[in-house]
This record gives C-alpha cells, structure tokens and sequence, in this order.
C-alpha cells in the first residue's frame, strides 16, 4: 500500500484518475516552498492567537486557524490552484455544482497522539452516501516537509472503495510523507487521521477542501469572509465560496436572484441563464 506521487507537470485528468483508484494522492512541490512561508507569514499572527483543539478529534496539542481567504491573499492562490480546481471538478463532475468547504491551517503540535481514522464525509452527520458518489474533495497542502515522525497525514490507500463506518488502527495506515509545497490530495470516502507528533518541531498543513454545492459548507464563508472583503475578490474565487447557485434551485436571493449578483452587482443578469452557461462550460472542460 503506497501513495502514489505525482510531478508538478501532472494533469487534473491523471490526478482524478489516481484518486478514483487509490482515493488518495500527492502532487509534488506544486507550490514553491517561497510560497508557504509568505502564507505561514501572513498567518502567524492568527496562528499564535488560536487555542489548542478542545476534544480528542481536533486534537489536544494541534491548533486549527480558519478564515483564509480573508486573512492571506496568498491562500487565495492555493484555494484557486488550476490544478486543484481541475482535479475537484473532475472527482465532483456528477454534480451541477461545487463549493469551497473549508479553508485551516491544521497545526499538529509536539507530542499529539493519532488522529481517529475517519472519513470527511461524516461531517455530513454520517449520512451513507452510495459507494462511488464522492461529495468531497480534499486538499492538505505541506508547509512543513510532512514525515512520519512529525504527524503526517496517515492514508489507508484504496478505502474509498470500502465500507463506510469502519474501524482502522494507525498499523492499517501509512504516512502520506511529502515536502514542503506539495499536496495531498483526499476524496471525502477516504480513510485516514493525524498523524502523531513525535518530533520536537510542529507539523503545519493548509486544509483546503471542496464539496457538492447541494451541501452545507464546513466554514461558513459568509460570516467568516466580511462582505467588504468577499466584494473584492475575483469572480471565479466568488461563486467558489458559494455566490453562485448550488443547483436549479438552491441558494438563490429574494427573488430568485443569482446570489453573485450581492457581491459583484450586474454580473449576471437571470440566475438560471447563468447556471446553464456553468453547466456547458463544466462539461466542456471535461470533454
Ligand atoms: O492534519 C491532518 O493530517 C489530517 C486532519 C484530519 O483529517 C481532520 O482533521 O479531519
Ligand atoms: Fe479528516
């Protein structure tokens, strides 16, 4: 059981199609390591704000800092990624639509024990989602070189074709070990945790994840991002945080107004027009 690796130069098309297979794998350094220390930069002094996890699952010495978007422009990069974005669209292209889910540094501390290995997906108050039907899509970028020893990621490779609500110990698991600037990519069927924290130095990753547009988002981009700063974001970034409708009917304004239309006035002009024109252009990028 290993991880697939795959170059920078990947395609969204060969990283989707490992994950269909394995559920899980790795982009190497699609990020310059310069990268992730201008975002550690303009995270830090979130970071040092933030309090330890309060239970078991967030982890006791792991700290978790959220609202991305609005607290680093360059995240605003990784979130876009065309790579990333290609990919998700590819594992979520049963769908009309697909969101932003959460955007957190996941910051496992010295002396953190293992995570519980679980899928994403139970997020969704562990509602059984038919095998193959993927409704998330994860990203956990390195800040930190990820090692066995200092809490990477643990994968079980091949699980999003199992059964939901097993049970797996860290000995059925292996270490999604990755450097600096690469991605680990995850589908929300997949199993896996934490890693423990054995080394001296704090593991730091950037959890970006994806989901279907037809359910709620973790991090609720519209009171975590103030409006003022939501406004001056590019479209495409927008409608990702969920300013676009999640299909036919969700999510639309007063009167069955395109929700991109509260932050980007005159951008569409009928909501529905706007969806089909979304629909064709996904289905082209598949073609
Ligand atoms: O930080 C990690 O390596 C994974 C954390 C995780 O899976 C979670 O919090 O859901
Ligand atoms: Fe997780």
């Amino acid at each position: 059981m290993i991880v697939t690796h795959l170059p920078a130069s990947t395609t969204a098309e060969a990283v989707a199609s490992v994950l269909q297979r394995d559920g899980v794998a790795i982009v190497d350094q699609l990020a310059e390591p310069a990268l992730m220390d201008r975002a550690r930069g303009e995270l830090q002094p979130f970071l040092e704000a933030t309090r330890l996890g309060p239970d078991d699952f967030s982890g006791r010495h792991t700290k978790r800092t959220g609202g991305l978007i609005a607290r680093s422009e360059t995240c605003r990069e990784l979130i876009m990624h065309p790579v990333v974005v290609g990919s998700v669209r590819h594992v979520l292209s049963h769908v009309t639509n697909f969101q932003l889910h959460l955007t957190q540094i996941i910051a496992i501390g010295p002396g953190e024990v293992a995570q519980q290995i679980h899928r994403d997906q139970w997020a969704f108050d562990f509602f059984p989602f038919p095998k193959g039907y993927e409704v998330q899509c994860n990203t956990l970028w390195a800040m930190t070189d990820f090692t066995a020893q200092n809490g990477a990621t643990r994968v079980v490779v091949g699980s999003n074709h199992f059964d939901d609500k097993l049970q797996f110990t860290i000995d059925d698991t292996v270490p999604a070990e990755m450097s600096k600037g690469s991605v680990l990519f995850y589908t929300g069927s997949t199993y896996h945790g934490g890693g423990p924290n054995d080394s001296d130095a704090t593991r730091m990753g950037i959890n970006i994840t994806y989901n279907v547009a037809w359910l709620r988002q973790e991090e609720n981009q519209y009171l975590t991002v103030p409006l003022e700063i939501a406004r001056e974001l590019p479209e495409n970034l927008q409608r990702l945080m969920g300013y676009a409708h999640g299909a036919y009917a969700l999510g639309y304004v007063d009167d069955l107004r395109d929700p991109i239309e509260v932050v980007r006035p005159g951008a569409t002009k009928t909501g529905f027009g706007d969806l089909e024109r979304a629909r064709a252009q996904m289905k082209g990028n598949r073609g």
